[in-house]
C-alpha cells in the first residue's frame, strides 16, 4: 500500500518541491491549505490533480485534528509558517501564533488523531542568530535575533520535547537558506534575480537593497526537501543541520546574478536604509556532516547553478509578459 504524507505549507516553496518528490516516491500526498479569497496554488498548479488538498489553519487546532483524521498520514511535514523575517518585527504576535504555538497545536492534533505518524518540523538556521560558534552544528547554542528566530526556537524545542515526553517519532531539520525559482519575491535571492530580469528587459533601472555584507549559506530547495524525507526514514528520530558548508555575502549573490545577465551591479544597486533590519544575523555557515554521515545526504546543485537557474527563469517569465 502506498505511504501517505500530509504537508502543511504545501503552497509554499518547500511544500511544492516536497510534494513533487513524495509523488515520485509513490506516496499519496495530502496538503493542508488555508482559505483565502484568491487561491495561492501557483507553485503546485502542475501537480494539483495528483494531490489531495484539505482545508486547515495553524491557528485552529480543530481544523488540524480534522485534517489529520482525513489524511491518516504515515508522515507529517510541518512546513507552514510566517516565514519572512522582516514581517516578524511588524507582526510579532501573529508570527508567534503561526510559527511557534502552531507547532504545539499540530503536535497535539497528531498525538490525539495519529500518534504513530512520523513528524518533521521545519526549523531554521535563524535560530543560531548571533552565532556562538562557526560553523554551526546540531549542538551550537541558539541566539535568535528576530521574533521569527525566537518563534522557531520554540518550534524546535517543543518538537524535541514531544519526542522525549511522548515517544513520538519527531525530527527537527535545522535548514540553512535554500532558494529556487519558486522562492517568494520578497526574499533576497529572488528579489535580486527578479530585478536583474526586469533591468535586463528594460522594465526597471534600479534595485534597492539592505545589508550587502550579511553572509548566508545558500543551497537549493530541491536538495533540501530530500533531506526532510530522509530524516523520517531512519531507525530513530533525531535532529539534523542541512547546509552546504559554504558562506557568501549578499553582495556576492548580487554580483553573481548581475554577471549572469551581462550587467554591472554597481550601475543599478542603491542602498536603502529602510531595508536594514533592527537586528541582523551577520554570518551563517552550517556543518552538515551528521546528515552526510547518517542520512548519506549531499547537496547536488551549486550556488552558481542555482542563481543562473533563477535569473534564467525570471528572464523567461518577464519576457513572456512582454509579448
Ligand atoms: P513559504 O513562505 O514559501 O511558505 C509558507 C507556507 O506556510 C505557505 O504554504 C503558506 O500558505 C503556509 N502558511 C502560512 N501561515 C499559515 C497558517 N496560519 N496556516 C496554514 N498554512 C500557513 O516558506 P518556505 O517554503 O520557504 O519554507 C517552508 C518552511 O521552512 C517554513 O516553516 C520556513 O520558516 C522554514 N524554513 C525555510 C527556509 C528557507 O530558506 N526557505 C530555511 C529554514 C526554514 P499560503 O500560501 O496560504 O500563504
Ligand atoms: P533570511 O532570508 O532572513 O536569511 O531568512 P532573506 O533572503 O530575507 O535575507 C537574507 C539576507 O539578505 C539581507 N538583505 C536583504 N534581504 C531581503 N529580504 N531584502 C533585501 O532587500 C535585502 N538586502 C539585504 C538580509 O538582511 C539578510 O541578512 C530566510 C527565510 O527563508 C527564513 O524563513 C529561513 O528560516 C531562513 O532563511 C533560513
Amino acid at each position: 500500500m502506498a505511504k501517505r504524507a500530509l504537508i502543511t505549507g504545501i503552497t509554499g516553496q518547500d511544500g511544492s518541491f516536497l510534494a513533487e518528490f513524495l509523488l515520485e516516491q509513490g506516496y499519496d500526498v495530502y496538503g493542508m491549505t488555508r482559505r483565502s479569497s484568491t487561491n495561492s496554488f501557483d507553485r503546485i498548479s502542475h501537480i494539483i490533480d495528483k494531490v489531495t488538498l484539505l482545508s486547515g489553519d495553524l491557528l485552529d487546532e480543530h481544523s488540524l485534528a480534522s485534517t489529520i483524521r482525513q489524511a491518516r498520514p504515515d508522515e507529517v511535514y510541518n512546513l507552514a509558517a510566517q516565514s519572512f523575517v522582516p514581517t516578524s518585527w511588524s507582526q510579532p504576535v501573529l508570527t508567534a501564533e503561526f510559527t511557534a504555538v502552531g507547532v504545539s497545536r499540530l503536535l497535539e492534533a497528531m498525538r490525539s488523531a495519529k500518534p504513530d505518524a512520523r513528524f518533521y518540523q521545519a526549523s531554521s538556521s535563524e535560530m543560531f542568530g548571533k552565532v556562538q560558534e562557526t560553523p554551526q552544528t546540531e549542538t551550537t547554542p541558539f541566539y535568535p535575533r528576530s521574533p521569527y528566530g525566537v518563534a522557531k526556537v520554540y518550534g524546535h524545542w517543543i518538537t524535541v520535547n514531544y519526542r522525549e515526553s511522548y515517544d513520538l517519532y519527531a525530527c527537527s531539520g535545522i535548514l540553512f537558506n535554500h532558494e529556487s525559482p519558486r522562492r517568494g519575491l520578497e526574499f533576497v535571492s529572488r528579489k535580486v534575480t527578479d530585478a536583474v530580469a526586469r533591468i535586463k528587459l528594460g522594465k526597471a533601472t534600479e534595485l534597492r537593497m539592505g545589508n550587502l555584507q550579511a553572509r548566508r549559506d545558500w543551497g537549493h530547495a530541491a536538495d533540501y526537501v530530500r533531506a526532510m524525507w530522509l530524516m523520517l526514514q531512519q531507525g530513530r528520530p533525531d535532529d539534523y543541520v542541512i547546509a552546504t558548508g559554504k558562506t557568501r555575502t549578499v553582495q556576492e549573490l548580487v554580483e553573481t546574478a548581475f554577471d549572469h545577465a551581462g550587467l554591472r551591479w554597481r550601475d543599478h544597486v542603491v542602498i536603502d536604509q529602510e531595508l536594514i533590519r533592527p537586528a541582523e544575523v551577520d554570518a551563517l555557515v552550517g556543518d552538515a556532516s551528521k546528515a552526510r554521515r547518517l542520512l548519506q545526504w549531499e547537496p547536488c546543485v551549486s550556488f552558481h547553478q542555482m542563481i543562473a537557474e533563477m535569473v534564467d527563469a525570471d528572464l523567461a517569465r518577464h519576457a513572456r509578459m512582454l509579448v
